[in-house]
This record gives C-alpha cells, structure tokens and sequence, in this order.
C-alpha cells in the first residue's frame, strides 16, 4: 500500500533521480519504444447535467457547443473502420451522461459487438454503472471502462458537488468485479496541490488491483467553464506526475492524455521516458481539438517510436502496420476525421 508521505517523497526527488528511477521501472516491465494508440468518439455530446467545473459538456455553463444526441450505429461503426484503418488498436467511446439509462442497454451493447468484430479493443465512458449494467457491458465483451477519479479525495468536491468520490469508487468497483479492465486517472491543473496528485495517484495505485490504463490529462481550458482563466501547469510538475505514476503503477498503462495540442515536442518526448506509453491519435478529443496528427506522425517518427500491435483473437495485426506505414510515409493521409 503507498502512502501519501512516500508518494510526496517521490515528488521531491531531484528531477533527474526521479526520471532515471522510473525509465528503470518502465523497462523492466515495457518496450520504450513503443506506443499503444487509442482513439476517441463523442457518441453523445453536451447538455449533461452534471457539474464537473473542467467541462465543456456541462449544461451549466456557456460553452458553445453544439449538442448532439447519441449517434447512430452506423456512424460510430464508421468512425471505428476509419479508427481500425489509420492504426488504432482501442476506440474509445464516451458519452455526456451522469449515468447510462437502462433503456439504451441493449443498443451500447450491440456497439460494443459490432466495434470488436472489426478488430479493435473497446472501451467506453459513460458515467456512473450499476452492478447490472458493468455484467451487461461486460457480456457484450467491452475491454476498458473508462472512469477518472480526477483528482484526490479532498480536492475533488471543489470541483464536482453532483456526485461523490465514493460513487466514483462503487462505479470501479462494479467494473472491476464484471471483469471488465479499469481506465481510470485524473486531470492536473484544476487547482489542486502537490499533495492533491500525490493523493489522486495513492488511491489509483491503492485500488484492490490497479487500473490497467491510467489516463493523466491536462486541463483543456475551454471558454465559459469556470476553469477557463486557471494557471497553466509547469511542464516539469507534469512531467514529474507520470514519472511518479511510472513508479507507482509499474504494469500499467499510462496515457499521456488530453493537453498534448499544447505541449511541445520536448514535453511530450520527456512524458514518454518518464513512462507515458499511450495517447489518444486524432484530429479531436471529445469535444476539443487533440494534438496534430500529421505533428504526430513527425514526432514518433523523430523518437523511434513505433505503435503497439493488438494481438486480435484472429491474430491480426494489419491495423499496426498502417500506422507505421503512415508514420514512415507521412504523405499518405487516410486518417480519421471526427465529425466537425
Ligand atoms: N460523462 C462521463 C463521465 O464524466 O464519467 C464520461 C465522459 S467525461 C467527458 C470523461 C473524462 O474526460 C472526465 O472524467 C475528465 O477526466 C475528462 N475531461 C473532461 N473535460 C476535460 C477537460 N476540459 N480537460 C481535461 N480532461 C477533461
Ligand atoms: C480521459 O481521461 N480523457 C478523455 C477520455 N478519458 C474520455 C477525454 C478528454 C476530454 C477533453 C475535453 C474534450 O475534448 O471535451
Ligand atoms: Fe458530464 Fe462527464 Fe462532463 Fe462531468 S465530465 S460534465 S459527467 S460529460
């Protein structure tokens, strides 16, 4: 179990120390040179009824944006193909939802079916679970259920006052406990302290089982919300946060998340050595523009970094030879366009 006094100890070690110490514990347990690309659709946009300050998909504040009610089949099987074909190993779907109601069940999990006959891992965000509804998505065979705790237990009804940590926990729980794999991280820059990472990090690395995906996003400031005027985080104290995740987690997955269109090549190539091996590929985040695709493309290519594979049951692994393909060539432009 870590504590909060081990994890700060973690955060006051010389840049340096702590860099070395967690591309040690990343190589033991990764290939460095490789990245696990997932990509993102917003099946159901805006008019959530939630308060979380970070977001633009609240309807509490004036963001202008456009709602959009959940996409047809059709059109989240397409953007999954486009997804599968620019190299994607994990489509992940989320939704502006407290909860998912009952009623829409059957129809998540026929999105779930048909987005893994293409090949592809699938993971999806949609709110708070029940217990029943983890088993349904669970029987439908989704991989990942993405559910952030955001930041640490003490920090976190500054920001949010609809639903509590524990809810978040419970929902975790119930994932867990129908088999399906937890992603489930946080966001820096809301505010919080260095103890307040430190915290976030203890309850993610404390959980019965780690999440195996641990998505670190940056704020994404978006006029209208009341995060829209906060500080910018220092690179450093960002690129210090993965490391200590590196180290605390050491199997999982850590994904360099939301706020990488604001980070430059360096920030992110440190991200990687401290032990960030996933990103989210795309012209957009859910809502907000994600990093350049073609910049991307450039930047694995300049560090040697080569996509992970998705070993499929039918041991296909076409899908990974896209991208490479692509990052060699990066003329070629078949990649995946979100609606506008
Ligand atoms: N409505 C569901 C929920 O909140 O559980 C799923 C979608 S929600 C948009 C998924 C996650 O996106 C949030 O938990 C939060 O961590 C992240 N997020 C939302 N807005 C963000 C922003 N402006 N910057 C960075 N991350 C953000
Ligand atoms: C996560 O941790 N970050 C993603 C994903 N999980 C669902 C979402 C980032 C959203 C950024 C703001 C937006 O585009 O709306
Ligand atoms: Fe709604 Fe999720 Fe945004 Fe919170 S983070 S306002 S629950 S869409």
């Amino acid at each position: 179990m870590w504590t909060i006094h081990q994890t700060v100890a973690l955060f006051n070690l010389p840049f340096m120390d702590l860099l070395y110490q967690a591309q040690q514990i990343h190589r033991q347990h990764f290939d460095p040179n490789k990245m696990q690309i997932s990509m993102l659709l917003s099946i159901k946009t805006g008019a959530c009824p939630e308060d979380c300050q970070y977001c633009p998909q609240s309807a509490r504040y004036q963001t202008h944006l456009e709602s959009e009610k959940l996409l047809a089949a059709e059109q989240i099987i397409a953007a999954a193909k486009q997804a599968k074909h620019s190299g994607a190993t994990r489509f992940c779907m989320g939704a502006a939802w407290r909860n998912p109601n009952n009623r829409d069940m059957p129809y998540l999990q026929y999105i779930v079916t048909e987005v893994k006959k293409l090949g592809l891992e699938t993971c999806m965000t949609l709110g708070m679970l029940t217990a029943e509804q983890a088993t349904q998505l669970a029987q439908a065979g989704l991989d990942y259920y993405n559910h952030n705790l955001d930041t640490s237990p003490e920090f976190y009804p500054h920001i949010i006052t609809t639903r509590t940590y524990q809810d978040r926990l419970n929902t975790l729980e119930y994932v867990r406990q129908a088999g399906i794999k937890i992603c489930s991280g946080g966001i820096l820059g809301l505010g919080e302290s260095e103890q307040d990472r430190a915290g976030l990090l203890v309850q993610l690395a404390n959980l019965p089982k780690p999440p195996e995906s641990v998505p670190i996003n940056m704020l994404v400031k978006v006029l209208g919300t009341p995060l829209e005027n906060n500080q910018d985080i220092d690179p450093f104290d960002f690129i210090k946060t993965i490391a200590v995740a590196r180290i605390m987690m050491p199997t999982s997955y850590i994904r360099l998340s939301a706020g990488r269109s604001k980070m430059n090549e360096q920030t992110q190539a440190l991200c990687f050595m401290a032990g960030a091996n996933s990103i989210f590929y795309g012209c957009k985040l859910l809502t907000t523009k994600n990093a350049d695709q073609d910049n991307d493309k450039q930047l694995l290519k300049k560090l040697g970094i080569t996509p992970e594979t998705y070993k499929t049951a039918q041991g296909d692994n076409e899908q990974s030879a896209q991208l490479i393909d692509q990052l060699c060539h990066a003329d070629t432009d078949l990649f995946y366009n979100a609606a506008p």
